[in-house]
């Protein structure tokens, strides 16, 4: 047979029409090499999967082209942000194969200590940021990267990954519309590989393509042949050189199939086997490899060559994660990367001050930690020219300009995840929640992402959260609720609540400064009732430090933000008892020392609270109390909080509602006891 023949008789063969047009041989061959290694890695694993010395496999056989050609289109330093079948994103980067291996078995030389398994990872050094397992939100972190690049302006484009599955989420919404709004240079990457998990894409889309929702967005699409290496690299690297120089999101609806079950143990027997045929002739690599021989730029030899280098590549860091020693649990390392460690810096207040109301208090010290940090950026709702709704940013547009302080749609789970994303980009947020209540819309961010990534991956998640919480305000149950407690039992999240203006300026600049999460809880009604005399420059307060306001051998009172001021009020009714007053300030890190020094001291303990009580942080201090101090009590430990029923509207039922009115009661009865 001549070349002719041979040439025609392969083309035949091959399903997939290439045009090679532009590229040379090297990157041809470069191209056909990186999806010969995740194929490669994943034969293996499924041997491996069989004899149990791997935990789940989610294959990305048939689909290496995407993961690879984009990730070929990408520089280096760009973010990538890969979901579970993206193999040929990890190896593309060039992470040394036994790491991998070591990340799949758990062991140290992996991205998370054993402490997350499978592609659940993000390395900084290879800057690829994976994905937590509720799919959507890494859509709305990668524009988070985007905003980062855009405002350092250093020309980057970021790629971020999703199944079709993962379109129908509400994030996918939210992260589309912000990056378009933002025009951030993301490349939405949508793999649409007909199914998710068992569920075909007719039970999950009711339009053609994907790529149509682009329109709707105000954002360009295309629709790419997902297993054709050629047109994925050609056409994503003109794109991202096109984003580099005009900053702008698109969609790209990559159209290809998933040719093994959701996961290695669930099959695909619910999958018309005439579809799998159909895409089995199209494999991506088959073809490219037919393609490559028919153009006479690979031969049966040096194929052989090269399986040959990767199976020995494969085989020699399989051995070196195999020999490498099991992970021995330490607690004091598993509690201390929950956080990232940070030197809290004092800054002293000065001697000057002015009399301000804790919203006041608020915003001058957010103005002068945004004055400190050149790079710290404030997102909320209408929070540039219309200054928020408690007018906290008021004036802040004019002096840091938008790309500081802005505006966002309404969508709290994209813009916690942008807090994210600009986070792993290096640069510190703080998001504004119109209303405490509001973050349930941005709740999994918070307590999935945010909370748990230091853990995982030792990413840090440097945002604030600012809260306005907090009942009194007869705004019913959605404007009312002071919800601490749904985040003080996540760990990861630092959780602040002041209660008078000094105290919020100061812990207000600690907690920008520290690299962790936090949320910020700022009490409505004390906004505009509570005045104290506040330092005039920037100064700092350290977290999990109680305040002790009043001091007394007769009881010990606990509390924080506005019951703080309830107590006090009770107090000066009665004012022959004398009471240890602890203003808790912050509830995670919690000033534990400062209580028990207080209740070995008086012997009982009252502690009030808001929030109604089952399950809230008065529940827990009043445990530690009983574990810590039992035999230094003279009386059961009360906890005061408000009734268990969502906060009604209208005064009367409010101040039913409220633990405030009871406190008096259970403090007279306490201490008689
Ligand atoms: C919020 C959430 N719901 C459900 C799941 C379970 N789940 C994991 S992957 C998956 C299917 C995802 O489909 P798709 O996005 O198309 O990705 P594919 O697996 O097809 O690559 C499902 C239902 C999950 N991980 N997160
Ligand atoms: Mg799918």
């Amino acid at each position: 047979m001549n070349s002719k023949q041979k040439g025609s008789e392969s083309i035949s063969k091959t399903m997939i029409k290439y045009d090679k047009k532009g590229l040379k041989k090297e990157v041809l061959i470069d191209l056909y090499k990186s999806m010969l290694k995740p194929r490669l890695i994943e034969e293996k694993m499924l041997i491996l999967l069989r004899q149990g010395k791997i935990s789940k496999w989610f294959s990305g056989i048939g689909q290496e082209a995407i993961s690879v050609g984009v990730t070929k289109a990408m520089q280096k330093e760009e973010y990538i942000l890969p979901m579970h079948r993206n193999l040929g994103v990890f190896t593309t980067r060039e992470i040394p194969l036994y790491r991998l291996f070591s990340q799949w078995q758990g062991k140290a030389n992996g991205f998370t200590k054993g402490r997350d398994r499978s592609f659940h990872f993000g390395t900084q050094e290879y800057n690829i940021v994976g994905m937590i397992s509720h799919l959507g939100p890494q859509l709305g972190v990668a524009d988070g990267i985007a905003l980062g690049s855009k405002l350092k302006n250093n020309n980057q484009v970021t790629a971020v990954f999703t199944g079709e599955g993962g379109t129908s989420e509400g994030d996918f919404h939210e992260a589309l519309n912000v990056a378009s709004v933002w025009q951030l240079p993301v490349m939405f990457c949508v793999e649409n590989n007909g199914y998710g998990l068992s569920t075909p894409t007719s039970e999950q889309y009711n339009c053609k393509d994907i790529a149509d929702r682009a329109l709707g967005y105000g954002m360009e699409s295309h629709i790419i042949d997902g297993n054709n290496i050629i047109e994925v690299y050609k056409k994503v690297s003109k794109l991202a050189e096109s984003i580099r120089k005009k900053p702008r999101p698109v969609l790209l609806e990559f159209k290809t199939f998933r040719m093994r079950g959701h996961e290695e143990a669930s099959g695909t027997k619910y999958v018309p086997q005439d579809l799998m045929d159909t895409w089995a002739k199209k494999d991506p690599l088959e073809n490219f490899q037919a393609f490559l021989k028919d153009e006479g730029l690979l031969d049966e030899a040096t194929e052989v060559k090269f399986k040959e280098a990767i199976v020995h590549e494969i085989s020699e860091n399989l051995q070196m994660a195999f020999d490498e020693d099991v992970i021995f649990p330490d607690s004091s390392e598993e509690l201390n990367d929950v956080y990232q460690g940070n030197v809290y810096e004092e800054v002293k207040p000065n001697s000057e001050v002015a009399e301000l109301r804790l919203v006041d208090a608020i915003s001058e010290g957010l103005k002068q930690s945004m004055e400190r940090h050149d790079d710290l950026i404030i997102m909320g709702q209408d929070v540039a020219e219309y200054g928020g709704v408690f007018k906290i940013t008021d004036g802040f547009v004019e002096q840091f300009g938008k790309d500081r302080v802005r505006n966002t749609p309404i969508c709290e789970s994209a813009i916690i995840e942008a807090g994210m994303g600009l986070s792993i980009s290096g640069i510190k947020s703080v998001v504004e929640l119109q209303f405490s209540d509001f973050v349930t819309s941005g709740f999994n961010p918070v307590v999935n992402y945010l909370a748990k990534s230091h853990y995982r991956w030792n990413q840090n998640a440097d945002v604030v959260l600012r809260m306005p919480c907090g009942a009194g305000v007869a705004a019913g149950p959605f404007h009312s609720q002071t919800n601490e407690a749904w985040f003080t039992k996540t760990p990861g999240l630092k959780v602040v609540y002041p209660a008078f203006p000094y105290d919020a300026k100061g812990l207000l600049a600690t907690a920008i400064n520290d690299p962790n999460p936090v949320l910020f809880f700022e009490h409505k009604a004390l906004y505009r009732s509570i005045r104290q005399d506040v330092p005039t420059d920037y100064f700092t307060l350290p977290l999990g430090k109680a305040s002790i306001l009043r001091t007394g051998n007769d009881i010990t009172v606990i509390a924080y933000g506005a019951a703080v001021h309830w107590a006090l009020a009770t107090l000066d009714k009665h004012v022959n008892i004398k009471a240890d007053v602890i203003d808790l300030r912050s509830l995670q890190p919690l000033d534990t020392e400062a209580i028990y020094a207080s209740v070995k001291k008086t012997g009982k303990a009252i502690i009030l609270q808001e929030d109604s009580l089952f399950g809230g942080i008065a529940s827990d201090i009043s445990a530690l109390i009983m574990e810590n101090c039992f035999e230094h009590l003279d009386a059961p430990v009360k906890r005061v909080a408000s009734m268990e029923t969502p906060i009604p509207f209208i005064n009367q039922l409010e101040d039913q509602y409220l633990s405030r009115d009871k406190f008096e009661g259970e403090l007279l009865n306490l201490l008689e006891y």
